[in-house]
């Protein structure tokens, strides 16, 4: 659960924002009903937004990839807000996607406020090394790669850097992707430590976060989504040299 510090600065976004009244009245529309997490929208459905709130979308793609048991599925649902849990907690058989919408503020004059569409692609570990296709198709058009290692793997973990070279020499060199690893099950035996992830971190400014899945809870999710959010608007800032209009 605890969150590492990383070096780039977290500014682009107005992370108080989602506090506001004003972005309560976002999150109505992308939040179950009943429950306090996010609502998975297939592909056919988005958001029903009073006119007033109407705002752009952009939409970006976001592959989990990792060991079987890692915990890749299970951060997904931390990243809902759900509630942890056991139950069905079967191995990922092929792709699973789940599309969740963030609505951010941007740190500028004007303080435009955009809907994100994250579409997250959970690579089943049994399909991913199976089916050469699935790799290949997974890499169109990506925006993000968040690494999932349990904090028990410390194998995984010293392969990662060779992980992420083969993956970027697969992806279009015009269009990098965000790379983030989450190191998982923190509440267990780990044999990963804090040092390890700073010196990950540094030696490769890449993010490390070590995360517990056990604890999750919308707080939490909404601390994650909104550094997921601010990596990819960087990332597009860096891309087009201008921010989003
Ligand atoms: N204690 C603890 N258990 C976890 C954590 N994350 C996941 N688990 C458990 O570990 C098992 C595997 O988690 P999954 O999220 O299904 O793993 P996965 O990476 O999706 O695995 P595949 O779908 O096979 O690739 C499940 O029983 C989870 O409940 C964590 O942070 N702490
Ligand atoms: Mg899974």
């Amino acid at each position: 659960m605890a969150l590492i510090a990383d070096h780039q600065p977290t500014t682009l976004l107005d992370h108080q924002w989602i506090h506001t009244d004003q972005a309560g009245e976002y999150l109505k529309a992308i939040k179950d009903r009943n429950d306090n997490q996010l609502r998975d929208f297939s592909l056919l459905f988005s958001p029903v937004l009073s006119a007033g709130l109407v705002v752009k979308q952009y939409r970006y793609k976001i592959l989990l990839i990792g060991k079987t048991g890692s915990g890749k599925s299970s951060l997904i649902r931390a990243l809902m807000g759900k509630e942890f849990s056991t139950v069905n907690a079967q191995p990922t058989l092929g792709v699973q996607t789940t599309n969740v919408y963030w609505p951010v503020r941007i740190n500028q004059p004007n303080k435009p406020v955009f809907m994100f569409r994250l579409d997250f692609w959970d690579m089943g570990h049994m399909s991913s090394t199976r089916f050469d296709y699935i790799d290949s198709d997974s890499m169109d058009s990506l925006d993000m790669i968040i690494f999932v290692i349990s904090a028990a793997d410390r194998d995984s973990f010293t392969e990662l850097p060779t992980l992420i070279d083969e993956k970027r020499k697969q992806c279009s060199t015009t269009r990098p992707f965000v790379s983030l690893v989450f190191i998982t099950k923190f509440d267990q035996f780990a044999v990963l430590t804090e040092s390890d992830a700073k010196e990950f971190q540094t030696r490769y400014n890449i993010p490390v976060y070590l995360f517990s899945n056990v604890y999750s809870n919308m707080r939490l999710a909404t601390s994650y989504l909104n550094l997921i959010a601010e990596k990819l608007y960087k990332r597009d800032l860096e891309l087009t040299g201008q921010p989003l209009s």
